[in-house]
Formats: C-alpha cells, structure tokens, sequence
C-alpha cells in the first residue's frame, strides 16, 4: 500500500512587499505553485490514500483565491479516485463557534474526507482505519476524544493516526492555540502503523518511534526558515514501515553579508549567475552613520538585478566605549542629541538630522 503525506501547505499566506506579473504578492504565488506541484507528483505516483495533516489554509477566513486554488487542485485528486484524508490545523480552525470551519467546503466533494468538527473522525476503508483528529480548541475535548481513540483502535486493520500537534518540547512552534500532546498518551503511537503529524515546518522522523512522523510544510513562512526539505513524504505500507521525503523546487533564498566599507570589492564578488528570481538579504555591515546615509538602498537593490526581491538590512557599529555620565540626569532628547553629535562628523549632517529628530520629538510629546 502507498501513501502520500503532506502538510501545513497554508495556502493564502502572503509576504514581502513584492507581487509577480499577475498582481499577486509573490510568496502568494509560490505557495499555490508549491501545491500544485506537489499535487502534480501525486497524480503521477498515484498512491491508494492521500494524507494532509493541517493548515491547509494559512487563516480560518481565507480569500476567495486562496479558497478557489484549492478547490480546482483538490478537485484533480478527486477526479482521480485518489482519496483524501484531511484534517484542521491550529490556523484554519475558527476560535469561535460563529464562524463555519473552512474545511467544510470539502463536504460535497467525492474522495475526500475532512475531519474539522473539533472531534475525532474515524474513515473506514475495506483493510484501513485512519483516525483523524483535526486540532480541538478545548483541551478537555482534547483528553475525551483521545479516551475514545484509544478504545475505538480497530487491531483487524491497518491503522493510521493523523494529528495537528506539538509532540515533544523540540517541535513547540511557539503560536497562539497550538496543542501540546500529553507525554502519558505517547504510548498510542504503537498501535499505529504510522502517525502523520501536522504543525512542524520540518521534515522529521521522532527519534523515540519508528512510526511517527512529521511532513513538514511545502514552502518556507519565514525568511529565517532555511531548510530546504519542502515537499511531501510517501509512504510504503508492507511487511514493515518504508518513509521516504521527497523535496519540490522552491524560489532561492540567498543572504548576502557585505562590509559597507569595502562596497566595491565585495560587490565584485557577487555571483549574478545565482540571483535570477531570487529572494535576497543584502545585509551591510560595518556601517557608521554616514555611510548609512550615503548608501541608499535603491543602489543595493540595483546590484542585485535579476533578483526577484530584495531586502536591505544595516547593521550599524555599536560604539561600546562611549557612556554619558550621570545618564539619569538628562531627558532621552538630550541624550539622543549628544549621540547624533558625537557620532555625526559632518556638520551639515549633523544638522539635518537634528532637524528632524526635533520634529519627530515634537510630534511624539
Ligand atoms: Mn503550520
């Protein structure tokens, strides 16, 4: 038996102040493009069941885009007699009871199976169970519902758990809501042939099972997330347990670090080759604040031509020898003055900016 297992896919998430030739915000785009990619590579491996753990949608009111995009690529597993299993991730499931769960529009569909009633699902298959416990914003529903898992785990079958959670404190997200699994209830994972986790953004097996495994999402939400294994994990149910992750083509991320007072030379060294489409953080170093001035950042973006975006970001010298006596003494204006003075040497300079801190302080009082 096949398997595909994906994951926090979070269509309609936007970034960056950039759009592509459609209008639409760039990282937008890469999302959709990453789902149908991965949808492309389904239809080709045509697996007997589909899993998608959560996060589905990036919001639980998303945009008639983000919506409409799912339901044609969706729509093609569909067609295809591909079943899919489905669950709410912590960010499409609606906080409040007023408001209808996204994953509802699935209803109707033929081959999918979407569990985001805040309960447990059980989908029964002619020689498979899956379990599918969608994310559940009390956590007292949360320990009912698992009591019933446990006594509801059909030993007959194949049994497959998927889950939108924290298991174990290296796989914290750190977001509002999200679900901490209770280390007592670990022991259930054995009863699984495997367990599809959604909320990590990482590709990863946990290491105190052979059985538990995280897709991770199939793009990247924050510049910051440099892991380049994005895409869907396939799965080989037999005599024993085969876990494959197979990574998709994503937009490059490239960081540049450059010393603002050696300009020339390092921009020489900038292999333009790379940058076509990229996403790029030109990070100058190094700076005093003339330098800063000086360099504007539509002169750093020039040099990164080709790119897709770019984002400029200063690090300015940090003076650690200096300190004002009796600090206490003087208002946060003056102190702010003494320091434009002391680091400006331009004089004309120094004016300007003390020009226009003055009026920013005025507005501010
Ligand atoms: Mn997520």
């Amino acid at each position: 038996m096949k398997l595909v297992h994906f994951s926090d896919t979070h269509l309609g998430f936007s970034d960056l102040d950039a759009v592509n030739s459609n209008g639409i915000n760039l990282r937008e785009a890469d999302f959709y493009k990453a789902f149908s990619d991965i949808i492309d590579e389904i239809l080709k491996i045509k697996p007997d069941f589909v899993l998608h753990t959560g996060d589905l949608f990036h919001r639980a009111s998303p945009t008639n885009r983000a919506i409409t995009f799912a339901l044609e690529q969706i729509a093609r597993l569909s067609r295809a007699n591909i079943p899919l299993i489905l669950i709410a991730g912590n960010h499409e499931a609606p906080k409040t009871k007023a408001l209808t769960p996204i994953l509802k529009i699935f209803d109707s569909f033929k081959n999918v199976y979407a569990a985001y009633g805040q309960q447990m699902e059980i989908f029964e298959f002619k020689d498979i169970n899956f379990y599918a416990l969608p994310h559940i914003n009390s956590e007292e529903k949360i320990l009912q519902e698992l009591e019933r898992l446990e006594s509801a785990i059909d030993l007959d079958k194949r049994r497959i758990l998927l889950m939108h959670a924290t298991v174990g404190a290296h796989y914290l997200m750190h977001e509002f809501g999200e679900w901490v699994f209770p280390k007592e209830k670990e022991h259930l994972f054995g009863m699984f042939d495997y367990v599809a986790l959604g909320h990590w953004h990482g590709f990863s097996g946990l290491k105190k099972f052979n059985n538990v495994y995280y897709a991770g999402s199939s793009e990247r939400t924050s510049s910051s997330d440099t892991r380049d294994d994005k895409g869907y994990v396939l799965i080989k149910l037999g005599n024993s347990l085969s876990v494959k992750h197979q990574s998709i083509k994503l937009r490059k991320f490239l960081k540049y670090k450059i010393d603002a007072k050696n300009l020339e030379k390092e921009i020489k060294n900038i292999d333009l080759s790379e940058l076509k489409d990229a996403i790029v953080e030109a990070v100058l170093y190094n700076l005093d604040m003339n330098l800063s001035i000086e360099i504007d950042n539509s002169y750093i973006r020039e040099l990164f031509k080709g790119a897709a975006y770019v984002k400029v970001k200063r690090e300015l010298i940090q003076n650690r020898d200096k300190s004002y006596e009796n600090v206490e003494a003087i208002t946060l204006q003056d102190y702010f003055f003494e320091h434009i003075k002391s680091e400006i040497g331009k004089k004309e300079d120094q004016e300007r900016i003390l020009t226009k801190a003055k009026e920013l302080f005025a507005m501010a009082d």
